[in-house]
């Protein structure tokens, strides 16, 4: 389960110190044959599913060598978009939410992911239709969490996460999106009060008082990067990117996700982590 502490001692040297969110698990599910009919807005052709499944398993290994305990679920071929398990829950330290996906298609992957996420969580909340929330639209920033009201999640379904969090003593607050998909498809929280930032979110008061790690508009895809105990994942191929992020003291792990791209996913998107 997650916990707060000091990341920069113990199994993960040269990281930037101070005190942060130390996750210990992640659940992941492996893509199936069927992701070829996930949905898209990206025109890059359809994902080759055996890169796929190699680009999977070196992810696996990348939250592994960060310290995570992974738990592989198998491929679940009657949801093609269910490798991307990040929109189906959030997984606070203080409770879990089941999500509502705004995505007509992804609405079932939910029931497989509650019976996996009660063997970790006693606490489990739900958002009730029709309020629609998928997690990739929410940012965890310590306590306060940032609600995307996108295409996928609706005012309806962001207000009962808030007084979800408010009842487990955490908050969260509203962010209207215009043009990505997801909260964090243009965004990262990185700790120490760092903040990838790409697009829209650049001219947004709401995060001014971050020091913001500015995300070319050309590298747009890699906004979608992954803070973990220390180290920050970024898809491989944004030099940009990693040398701005390498300047804000991390220790950078590169990723090919290109198959998972093709389909609008990014690194956050494929895991779940607690
Ligand atoms: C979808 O459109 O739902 C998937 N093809 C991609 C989901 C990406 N998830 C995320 O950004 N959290």
């Amino acid at each position: 389960m997650a916990y707060y502490g000091t990341v920069g001692v113990g199994s993960v040297p040269n990281e930037k110190k101070g005190i942060s969110i130390i996750f210990s698990n992640a659940i992941v599910r492996r893509p199936g044959r069927s992701m070829s009919r996930g949905l898209t807005s990206a025109d890059l052709g359809t994902p080759d599913y055996q890169k796929t499944l190699v680009q999977h398993e070196a992810y696996v290994r990348a939250l592994e060598d960060c310290g995570l305990h992974v738990d592989v679920l198998e491929a679940d071929e009657n949801f093609p978009d269910s490798t991307f398990v990040e929109d189906t829950a959030l997984l606070t330290p203080h409770c879990a939410i089941i999500t509502n996906p705004g995505a007509l298609s992804r609405r079932g992957e939910i029931f497989a992911i509650k019976k996996v996420v009660s063997e970790y969580f006693s606490d489990i909340e739900e958002i009730q239709g029709p309020g629609t929330v998928e997690a990739g639209d929410i940012m965890m920033v310590g306590d306060h969490y940032y609600i995307g009201v996108s295409e996928r999640t609706d005012r309806d379904g962001a207000e009962q996460v808030i007084n979800i969090l408010n009842k487990y003593g955490m908050t969260g607050s509203l962010i209207r999106l215009e043009k990505v998909l997801h909260l964090k498809t243009g965004l990262a929280y990185l700790e120490n009060n760092n903040l990838a930032v790409c697009g829209e979110f650049l001219s947004n008061p709401e995060f001014k008082k971050f020091n913001i790690i500015e995300i070319s508009e050309n590298e747009s895809y890699a906004a979608n990067c992954l803070w973990i105990n220390g180290r920050v994942l970024i898809p491989e191929g944004y030099p940009d990117t990693k040398r701005k992020i390498m300047d804000a003291g991390y220790t950078i792990v590169e990723v090919d996700v290109s198959e998972f791209r093709k389909l609008d996913g990014g690194l956050s998107c494929l895991s779940l982590r607690f």
